[in-house]
Formats: structure tokens, C-alpha cells, sequence
């Protein structure tokens, strides 16, 4: 079955088949039936191939809750068939005829057999307190931290990464201790700059000023990490309670506003991990994804190093000039590019008034609507854009030039929203070329002039990106030109 038959019918299962249980006897068989593809199906639903698939755990400790998982699995399968094979054999064996009903013929009572109820009271008791050892050691496992002072504090001398995870309807914000000194300024002075000097901080506003840092790294929706090491990560949120889920790297892990939660992962084998926010979140919960790439170490090295430098200027009287002049008027009240003299601090619209003279006493705040946007320093390094729904490069002939002109273009990009490997899905014909991976303008403009189109958000109530009417093709173009410089 191809991938994307297997796809069609997974969908055809769960909305339709499966609730044909017939209710008339004569009809069972056929039901049986129906049930037993389904489980075929569903089965197939689970292919290794599957982005999101549990069963197919990369990096300890994914591999840690499956190979929990497992044994617990085939001794409640075992319990579970017993059980219910035991209820159906016994059925069976003393059904009587409604002529033959004897009400005075009871079978051997039990009750009272001390023996009978000792045994069935302890063996589930030693069973589950058994299953429970595992459990919890696993799960302090799961929550263990690398021995680099305290986790917080610094990336030690093992060179292991921290990584805070910031929810937001509707993406996520990681930033990077790029320079081990921790997530937080060391505001109680006692030399160790952690979580309690937040709550210290009595200027500190949570959750915008948490972890600013001068010298972090901030993306979004793409999380790049090196292979074969454990990445610590602070997760929390600004607005609304989201969860963190990468399910073939580890388990879920919520992210609450005004909490700091722990947790970590580590991928073996370099690819592309995603996952979802797994906790109902708002209008566009569902299209709030994330996107995990795992690299080797060098070239990691190579991309942290990229991340932490300032964007180039473009030069003067180029297209992508005139769209930085655009950038800075329309889009730089919510979006940070960092620039050489914009400390990094201005990370927040509140602390880029003093970073930037030409912008002092602009009042940002009542332009903020998102109180934190996508930090676009690096935005053409990343691979998906807007809550990890769409890709910023396609292997297709976009149309460059008209919003959603080209009818054929604008499905195969559809088709594409709700599928990330899109490139990988596009059916080639024997001896087509490959078409070649290619910034992905349409969808740029697309989202540019009207964001709130192409995924529910609702800016108007401070919540995601406004529309743009006031854009003219040109101007998206040079927007467009200028996006396209920050590498
Ligand atoms: C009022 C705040 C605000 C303004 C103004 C704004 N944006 Fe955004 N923008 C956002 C938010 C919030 C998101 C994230 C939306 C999401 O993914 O849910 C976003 C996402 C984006 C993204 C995707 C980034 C990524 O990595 O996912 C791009 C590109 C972008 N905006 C470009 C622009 C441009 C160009 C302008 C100016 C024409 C602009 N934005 C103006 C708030 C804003
Ligand atoms: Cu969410």
C-alpha cells in the first residue's frame, strides 16, 4: 500500500467503516469483518515511516518508554485475552436451553474460599506494584538533567546543549544558551544565575522578560540539534497552556505559562523529527507544529555559528533594500531582525526602543498584537514557517507572481499545508527531473499580505499575524527580496 493510500484509508477508517457496526444479527459476520479490516488498516496506520509514530522511537529515551512499553503491553494483552477467552469458554460450556433453565441448580459457589479471594486480590497487587517499579524509575529517568551545574546554569564542559521552548498561539519559540552562561541574569548576586532569580526579579515581567539573554539565540518552529547528545530543555509558555511533543524523541511535556518545566531528548540518527502541540490551545491549536532536525556535531557547529551573527545590510538601491525600508515600517513593530548596533537584548518590542535611536519613543506596544513575533534574523535558513505548516522552500514551479492565481499551484500547495514532507509526496512520472528545492514565493505572498487566511488566528484580539491589504505586488517582491537575504 502506498503512503498515501494507506493515508486515504486510514482517514475512510476512522470517520467511516468502523462505525458501521451492524446491529442485526444476520449482519455480524459482515460486521466481524468490517472490524478486522479496520484493524488491518489501522495496523498499516502505524508504519515505520510515519512522522509521528511512537512505535518507532529514535534516541534513549523515546527508546526508554517504548521498551517500557512493550512488556506491559504483552502481559496486559496476555491478562486481557485470559480474561475474556476464560468468560467466553465458560459461556459456552454452561449455557443451558430456556426449557432446561433450572433456577435451584446453581453452580459451586466461591464465595467464602479465602484461599480463592487471597490469591485474586494479591496477584493484580503484586502485578501492578511490579509494573509501577519500572514505571517510576523510568519516568526519574525521562527527568534526569546533564550534571552541568544544575542544568540551568551552563552548558558545562561536555558541550551540552540547553534549549528553552517557548509555546505561543500559535509556534513555538526555542532559544539557545549559546554561550553557557545560563537562561537568566543573576539578580539575587549569588553567583548562579537560575530560575529563582526570575521570581527574584522584581522588574522582571513574566512571561515577556524571562530568559533574556543579550547573548542567546531565538528561532522559531524549527529546532535544529546535534546528534548523539542530550539536549536539556526549559519549556514554558507566554499565553495559554500548550504541550511539547516530539513523540519519536520523548514523551509530552506541557508548557505553562509562569511555570518552567524540564525535560530532555537526544536523537541518534541525523533527520527530521516533528511533532505537535498536544494540548488544546485555541483557534489554531491544530496548526501549531514543530519541526526537530537533528545534525552532526560539525555541522550543528556550523549552524549555531550562522544563528548567533547579525543579518547582513542588503545594499543601498537593491530590491531587497527597498523591502528592509518596508520591513522596518510595517513588519519591525512585532518582528526582530537583528542588525549590527540593535543589541540583542531588543528582543522584546519594550527594549527595542532603546536599542534603536531612529525608533525611540515609537509606541510599539499598542502596535504589538502578538506581544512576540518570529524572530527573523535567520528566517531563510529554516525549512517551515508559521507554526511549522508551511515550507518555506517546494520542489515545485510556484507561481511567483499572482495570489493564489495559478488553480493548480495553489492545490498542490494545499495538498501541501497539511503535510510538511510535501516534496518527498509530489508524484513524479518515470524521467520527470526533480524539481529543484526553490524558496517557496507563492506561499510567502500568500502569507504576507494575508496571514490570517492561510491559518485561523485572530489578531484582533492580540492572538497571531494581521492581513496586509495595503501591500501592493511590488511591495511583497521586495518583502520578499529582503526575507530572502536573511541566511
Ligand atoms: C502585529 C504583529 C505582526 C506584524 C506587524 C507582522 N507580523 Fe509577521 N508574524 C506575526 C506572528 C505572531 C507570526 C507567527 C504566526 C504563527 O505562525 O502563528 C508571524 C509570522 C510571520 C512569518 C513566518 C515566520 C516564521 O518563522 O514562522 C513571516 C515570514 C512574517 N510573519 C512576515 C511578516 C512581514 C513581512 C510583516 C510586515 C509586512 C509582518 N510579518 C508583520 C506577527 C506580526
Ligand atoms: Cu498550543
Amino acid at each position: 500500500m502506498s503512503d498515501r493510500s494507506a493515508r486515504a484509508s486510514c482517514e475512510l477508517t476512522q470517520t467511516g467503516e468502523s462505525m458501521k457496526i451492524v446491529k442485526s444479527r444476520t449482519k455480524s459476520i459482515r460486521s466481524l469483518a468490517v472490524l478486522g479490516l479496520s484493524a488491518l488498516v489501522l495496523a498499516s496506520c502505524a508504519d515505520e515511516e510515519k512522522p509521528l509514530n511512537t512505535f518507532n522511537p529514535e534516541g534513549p529515551r523515546a527508546e526508554a518508554i517504548d521498551s517500557l512499553m512493550a512488556p506491559i503491553w504483552w502481559i496486559a494483552g496476555a491478562i486481557g485475552v485470559a480474561v475474556v477467552g476464560g468468560g467466553i469458554v465458560l459461556a459456552i460450556r454452561n449455557r443451558v436451553k430456556p426449557e432446561d433453565y433450572d433456577p435451584e441448580d446453581l453452580p459451586a459457589q466461591v464465595h467464602g474460599n479465602p484461599k480463592l479471594e487471597w490469591t485474586w486480590t494479591a496477584l493484580p497487587a503484586v502485578l501492578l506494584a511490579g509494573i509501577s517499579v519500572f514505571t517510576v524509575l523510568a519516568i526519574w529517568d525521562l527527568e534526569e538533567r546533564n550534571e552541568d551545574g544544575g542544568g540551568l546554569a551552563s552548558c558545562g564542559t561536555g558541550g551540552d546543549l540547553d534549549v528553552m521552548v517557548i509555546g505561543q498561539q500559535w509556534w513555538w519559540e526555542y532559544r539557545y544558551d549559546v554561550d553557557c552562561d545560563g537562561f537568566f541574569e543573576d539578580v539575587d548576586g549569588d553567583g548562579f544565575a537560575n530560575s529563582t532569580d526570575v521570581w527574584d526579579d522584581d522588574d522582571a515581567e513574566w512571561p515577556l522578560e524571562i530568559a533574556l539573554d543579550d547573548d542567546d539565540v531565538s528561532v522559531a518552529n524549527e529546532m535544529v540539534i546535534p546528534i548523539g547528545q542530550q539536549i536539556d530543555l526549559t519549556i514554558t509558555s507566554r499565553d495559554v497552556i500548550h504541550s511539547f511533543w516530539i513523540p519519536r524523541l520523548n514523551g509530552k511535556r506541557d508548557a505553562v505559562p509562569g511555570r518552567l518545566h524540564f525535560w530532555n531528548f537526544e536523537a541518534t540518527d541525523a533527520g527530521e523529527y516533528t511533532g505537535w502541540c498536544t494540548e488544546y490551545c485555541g483557534l489554531s491549536h491544530a496548526r501549531m507544529r514543530m519541526n526537530t532536525i537533528a545534525l552532526p556535531q560539525a555541522e550543528f557547529d556550523e549552524w549555531i555559528a550562522n544563528q548567533s551573527t547579525v543579518a547582513d545590510i542588503p545594499a543601498e538601491g537593491s530590491e531587497a533594500a527597498l523591502g528592509r525600508e518596508l520591513f522596518q515600517q510595517q513588519c519591525a513593530s512585532c518582528h526582530i531582525v537583528w542588525e549590527e548596533g540593535l543589541g540583542q537584548d531588543a528582543l522584546y518590542t519594550g527594549a527595542r526602543n532603546e536599542g534603536d535611536p531612529d525608533r525611540a519613543g515609537r509606541d510599539f506596544e499598542a502596535a504589538l498584537t502578538a506581544k512576540a513575533a518570529p524572530n527573523l534574523t535567520h528566517f531563510a535558513t529554516r525549512t517551515v514557517m508559521s507554526g511549522a505548516i508551511f515550507s518555506t522552500y517546494v520542489g515545485l514551479d510556484a507561481n511567483d507572481n499572482d495570489l493564489n492565481a495559478d488553480q493548480e499551484n495553489a492545490d498542490l500547495l494545499a495538498g501541501y499545508n497539511d503535510f510538511p514532507d510535501f516534496v518527498d509526496e509530489v508524484d513524479l512520472e518515470e524521467g520527470d527531473t526533480v524539481p529543484e528545492l526553490r524558496w517557496n514565493r507563492a506561499q510567502l505572498k500568500r502569507w504576507i499580505k494575508n496571514a490570517p487566511d492561510q491559518k485561523d488566528m485572530a489578531p484582533e484580539d492580540l492572538r497571531g499575524m494581521p492581513a496586509f491589504p495595503g501591500l501592493s505586488d511590488d511591495d511583497l517582491d521586495h518583502i520578499i527580496a529582503y526575507l530572502a537575504t536573511l541566511d
